[in-house]
């Protein structure tokens, strides 16, 4: 039995290049349940775009444990503490049990049939008065495929509406718009097993070991294996990872383009570049090598804030491997020109040819654990299928698929991005706004901002969750949601992993799941096909899964060849594409190095990097890229906001391992909440000395829009930078009766502005300034101490808490 809220990663199981990764079985199961009177049900974690395989242990109608599928390609059997934990709050007492709708003023209980009455006549009023562009849809990363596929039908084929996105575009949309820009079409290129080939780890901007623990663990057991692969680290705070580097660049954050282009110098400069598949697999080496020939190691070394040396040094390890994988995540996507830096990553991997072959690939990683299904089915910023809403004959043949007129399908203008939603709900556009899966009232830019335009009275807001969230408080209506765990379906990971997750309890009180909620309003609304036949054909998320399996036919996330059928006999997730020819899925896309950038079949036409002006079918067709990849490349600017006399600190937010953004899953799991009970802000041991300001000191944040107040923790954190998690919102204690209001969100600090390019919203960089306004009381910031979030100061006990994990490891009984 370990402690993993200690030891987060849990045992070592070393292993050298190319060999299996060999099994480990996590498991936890609450005290005082008899083994063998758990019924398990098959699924996967959904508290990460990991996606780790997981089996649901049920006695007497709830989940009383999880356990890691050891025949799982994604975790082999591993669990990190949130998947241990988490399950917990399916069980909360405060979960949503009955629908509620505001009357004079407050939140009452209501019936099913008075809650979706009440949405569909609002609906009603709302097209009679505005028309489609009335009406708003602003969705997640955390549902089922089913429930998205039904919702991007009913909003964007129904209603017809542009005005549909998902959180995912404060998370992945950088990701998304990085594939596409490089090789025409989303869809991750690699495989996680990638990591157990290479020799190279290149991460920039992610903070693996606590956002992917379990992925870590991969990682982890060949850094400590024989034949150990080299790894560099790019990111302001000293994380767990940049611990293990070979290299650390703790660079000033909002200047990844500068470093990256210094690489791509050095790598071109010293010739260590594949210089035939250059030229027979890209486009645009020259206007690359141009633009980046202005980076040398010295003048980025002074915009980045690190020793010329240390750029040289990471340089030479990127371009001397053989086998190479690069990561980033949001410290690339929330920080200053997102698209152009993750193409930028794209491009190293791209200019040393290791690409499609075991060991070579770049992971422009997912945050979410379904956020890939809401790009896929169309319930973010996309058409289904990865279409290209620019493509006349892919909104065509998706038309033909719903039986609608084409004309029924926004496609005159890009799909509207969430900020723009938010705007023109401010600006009074917008009059009706569902909110589903994601609490805004905490994780969008400028809090007192996003608190305005959900309170006005003239915005009709529909919220559906699982709790009472920040957000919830704000709606007109209130749909009780049941969540994993208590509703059947699949969902994709950040290596195109597919997995069935079956019921396996039910939901509490009355709560519905969401494909069974737009069902009901698209059948109350009168939503029917253009021969007058209800629109959403499907009653069973089966029924739904085999819709949208045709729906993406010769389409790169081709799902033709899977079936629930095939996912329960598997004993394993299977990767798509599966077709008729590939039965069995697809370990790497892109191994034949024809990329998908034929102007008839990219989803995207593509952009200029710099002003995000988008480009056009002639643009694209002139460029002619016909299956080679695109490298694309733009100059350095500073960050908008820079710090000044008044605000002279950076300030830059982000994760610990124990929670899940605002809590609702995490702060109901007492391990998990145990662990990191309360906000905290981090600060370098040089400012802290200079300002006064000890561990556990009260300290008050500010930027021009508004401050944060928390204990101080002393951390690894580069000079001038101040890091606050993201976790914390305005509720207190799970079921408290009353909110604690005191200001603790990373987002009461943040600036309404986003990338040219993905339009995701930059989280990662503003400027402050830090003051402390008590002692402490003795005790240390509520902060983890196994993370970057360690302290530097002596004597602060561990965080500790969890017992009964059981690990066991292959060949024990
Ligand atoms: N435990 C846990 N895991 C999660 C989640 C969670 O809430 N909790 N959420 C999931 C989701 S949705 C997501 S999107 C992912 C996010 O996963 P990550 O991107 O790994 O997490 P973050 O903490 O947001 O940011 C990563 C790092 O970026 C660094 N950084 C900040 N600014 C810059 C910059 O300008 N340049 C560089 N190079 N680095 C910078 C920060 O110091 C931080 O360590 O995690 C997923 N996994
Ligand atoms: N400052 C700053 N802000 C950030 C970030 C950052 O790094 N810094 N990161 C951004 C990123 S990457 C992300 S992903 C967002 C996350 O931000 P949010 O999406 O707002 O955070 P969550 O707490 O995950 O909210 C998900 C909600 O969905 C509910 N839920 C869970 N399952 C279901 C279901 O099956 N159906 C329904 N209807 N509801 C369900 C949960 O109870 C919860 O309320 O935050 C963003 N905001
Ligand atoms: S790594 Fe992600 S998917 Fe795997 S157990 Fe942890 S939270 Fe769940
Ligand atoms: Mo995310």
């Amino acid at each position: 039995m370990t402690d993993r809220i200690v030891n987060i990663w849990g045992s070592r199981t070393p292993h050298a290049a190319g060999s299996a990764w060999p099994l480990r079985v996590d498991q936890y199961v609450k005290e005082g349940i008899p083994e063998a009177e758990v019924e398990w049900f098959r699924s996967a974690c959904v508290l990460c775009s990991n996606g780790c395989g997981m089996d649901i242990g049920v006695h007497a109608g709830r989940m009383v444990g999880v356990r890691g599928r050891a025949s799982d390609r994604v975790n082999h059997g591993r669990l990190g503490p949130k998947g241990l934990f988490g399950w917990q709050a399916n069980h909360a007492p405060d979960r949503l049990t009955e629908p509620l709708v505001r009357r004079d003023g407050r939140l009452d209980g209501a019936s099913w049939g008075e809650a979706i009455e009440l949405v569909v006549e609002r609906s009603r009023q709302v097209l009679k008065e505005q028309g489609p562009l009335g009406m708003g849809f602003y969705n997640t990363g955390q549902l089922f495929l089913e429930d998205y596929y039904t919702l991007a039908v009913v909003a964007r084929g129904g209603i017809g509406t542009p005005h549909l996105d998902g959180n995912t575009r404060l998370c992945t949309a950088t990701a998304e718009f990085a594939l596409k820009e490089t090789f025409g079409t989303d869809g991750p290129p690699g495989s996680l097993t990638d990591f157990d080939e290479c020799d190279t780890i290149f991460m920039i901007g992610h903070n693996i070991a606590e956002t992917h623990t379990v992925l870590w663990m991969r990682i982890l057991d060949r850094l400590h294996g024989s034949d150990r692969p080299r790894l560099v680290v790019v990111d302001p705070r000293r994380t767990k990872a940049a611990s293990e580097a070979d290299v650390h660049l703790a660079i000033r954050n909002g200047t990844n383009l500068a470093l990256l282009n210094g690489i791509q110098h050095e790598l071109i400069v010293h010739g260590w570049i594949d210089r035939s598949f250059l030229e027979e697999h890209t486009v645009g080496f020259k206007k690359l090598e141009q633009n980046v020939m202005q980076y040398p190691p010295e003048r980025v070394a002074e915009i980045c804030g690190v020793p010329p040396e240390g750029i040289r040094t990471a340089a030479r390890i990127l371009g001397s491997g053989e086998r190479l994988v690069s990561t980033c995540l949001q410290g690339v996507y929330q920080s200053h020109q997102a698209t152009a830096s993750a193409c930028q990553v794209n491009n190293i991997n791209l200019l040393r040819g290791m690409i499609g072959k075991p060991g070579c690939t770049v992971f422009q990683m997912n945050g979410q654990p379904t956020a890939q299904n809401t790009r896929e089915t169309g319930a973010n910023g996309d058409l289904p299928g990865m279409r290209n809403w620019q493509n006349v004959d892919h909104v065509e043949e998706l038309a033909s698929i719903w039986n609608l007129d084409s004309l029924q399908i926004p496609s005159w203008a890009p799909p509207t991005h969430a900020m723009q939603i938010f705007r023109y709900a401010e600006e009074g556009s917008i009059r009706f706004l569902w909110i589903v899966g994601t609490n805004p009232a905490v994780s969008l830019p400028e809090l007192h901002r996003i608190r305005s335009i959900l309170g006005q009275e003239r915005l009709f807001v529909v919220v559906s969750d699982a709790f009472l969230t920040e957000t919830a408080q704000f709606a007109d209506v209130v749909l009780p949601t049941a969540i994993w765990g208590e509703k059947t379906g699949t969902y994709t990971n950040h290596d195109r992993t597919v997995h069935l997750s079956e019921k396996a309890v039910d939901p509490p009180g009355q709560a519905r799941s969401d494909m069974q909620i737009f069902l009901d309003y698209a059948e109350q609304l009168g939503l029917t096909d253009r021969d007058g036949a209800p629109l959403v054909k499907w009653r069973s998320p089966e029924e739904c899964f085999d819709a949208f399996k045709e729906m993406t036919r010769r389409r790169p996330c081709d799902y033709s060849g899977l079936s629930y059928e095939k996912l329960r006999s598997s004993s394993s997730g299977i990767q798509w594409p599966v077709t008729d020819n590939r039965p069995e899925g697809t370990e790497r896309l892109y191994v034949d190095l024809a990329f998908n950038t034929d102007t008839e079949f990219c989803e995207d036409y593509g952009h200029d990097l710099l002003t995000g002006a988008a480009y056009e079918r002639k643009d694209h067709a002139e460029l002619d890229p016909a299956g080679r990849a695109i490298l694309k490349t733009s100059h350095y600017l500073p960050p908008h906001e820079a710090p000044d006399e008044h605000y002279p600190f950076l300030f830059t937010s982000g994760r610990t391992a124990y929670h899940w953004h605002t809590r609702t899953k995490t702060g109901r799991a007492p391990q998990l909440e145990g662990a990191a009970p309360d906000v905290w802000v981090e600060i370098s041991v040089r400012d802290a000395e200079r300002l006064d300001i000890a561990e556990g000191d009260f300290v008050r944040v500010e930027s021009p829009r508004g401050g944060l107040e928390a204990k101080a923790r002393i951390s690894g954190i580069r000079d001038g930078v101040i890091f606050a998690p993201i976790h914390y919102g305005y509720w207190d204690q799970p079921g408290g009766a009353e909110p604690d209001r005191h200001a603790r969100a990373a987002n009461e600090l943040t600036l309404t502005d986003w990338d040219p390019v993905s339009k995701q919203p930059i989280f990662k960089i503003a400027a402050v300034r830090i003051k402390k306004f008590a002692d402490s009381d003795g005790t240390p910031a509520p902060a983890p101490t196994t993370t970057a979030s360690e302290p530097l100061t002596q004597g602060i006990p561990t965080n500790s808490g969890s017992d009964g994990v059981r690990e066991k490891l292959e060949g024990e009984e």
